[in-house]
């Protein structure tokens, strides 16, 4: 495997950057999960855009120009032989000493691209559905750090991950501080009730994620559902039609089960499963083209 850093391809053995990095050091810096899907990248300018708008928010200077990191990322795949892929865009802090302020960080950012082919869920819970928990764990409040920060320190999502892991399922559902529905540890959420699609607004904390707005494009413009971005509890969950999750690595994944509860009868809904067509169909076609 190449792994991209700073300009240079290198084995992925060799892929290392300075202890003194506050990306290390600190989780101060940022990052961007982004998929290829047959030779082209979906919604590259979108990711791009919000690369941009987390460094903007912690006040980093990317490194390289927006159309750099295009060829860099398209560099990247190639020198993987990649056609399928999930690329990691990451930016950090730069070297400093050991104190947390970054203007002590002298050496520029750096930016990493890893590519590689990965699957985050077993392709068995696309067919038949995954079952998911609420966790105790809350979303850090939007009013400390705005959840559109994709910032190298996920460790309260880590945390809500390890207790799914723990509680024997792969993915949770995380709260606000209020103790609404907000999102997943990696993936956004959405419910179907009575042929209406819902999921959390923004003001509930939820990332404004770039498959989020892809399916809700595809079910108001393709399957003509009406979509509400609205406040949504545990309850809502419960007694959902339909479940499902959304992400760049996890795509759209059906939920049959929450907490030990089932939604519906317990199977991939109707409506999600249209969807997950629409999204195969959708990926395959655009994006900017890798050769
Ligand atoms: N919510 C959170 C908290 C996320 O981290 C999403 C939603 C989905 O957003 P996109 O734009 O990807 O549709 C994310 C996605 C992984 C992984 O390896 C994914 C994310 C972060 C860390 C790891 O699956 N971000």
């Amino acid at each position: 495997m190449k792994v991209y850093i700073d300009g240079r391809l290198v084995d992925k053995e060799n892929a290392k950057i300075s202890v003194l990095d506050h990306g290390l050091l600190y989780g101060d810096g940022i990052f961007e999960g982004i998929r290829a899907y047959n030779g082209r990248v979906f919604r590259l300018k979108e990711h791009l855009e919000r690369l941009w708008s987390s460094a903007k928010a912690i006040n980093l200077a990317v490194p390289i120009q927006k159309k750099e990191i295009e060829k860099a990322i398209i560099k990247t795949l190639l020198a993987n032989k990649l056609s399928e892929a999930y690329i990691r865009l990451i930016v950090t802090r730069g070297c400093g000493d050991l104190s947390i302020d970054p203007k002590n960080c002298t050496m520029s950012p750096s930016l990493i691209i890893i590519a590689s082919s990965v699957s985050l869920y077993p392709e068995e819970f696309y067919i038949n559905g995954m079952e998911v928990i609420t966790t105790c764990i809350r979303r850090i409040r939007q009013d400390s750090l705005s959840p559109n920060v994709k910032s190298l320190n996920y460790l309260n999502n880590i945390l809500a991950k390890m207790q799914a892991t723990k509680s024997g399922v792969m993915e949770a559902i995380m709260l606000n501080a209020e103790g609404y529905v907000v999102e997943c540890t990696s993936d956004n959420i959405f419910l179907v009730k009575d042929d209406i699609v819902y999921t959390p607004s923004a003001s509930d904390g939820a990332l404004m994620g770039i498959t989020r707005d892809t399916v809700i494009e595809l079910a108001k413009n393709k399957l003509k559902i009406p979509v509400k971005e609205e406040r949504i509890s545990v309850y809502d969950v419960y007694t959902a039609d339909e479940c499902f999750l959304t992400g760049t690595a996890a795509e759209v994944i059906p939920v049959i089960a929450v907490d030990s509860r089932q939604i519906l009868d317990g199977k991939p809904g109707k409506i999600t499963l249209k969807l997950i067509e629409e999204f195969k169909s959708l990926t395959r076609l655009t994006g900017i083209p890798i050769k």
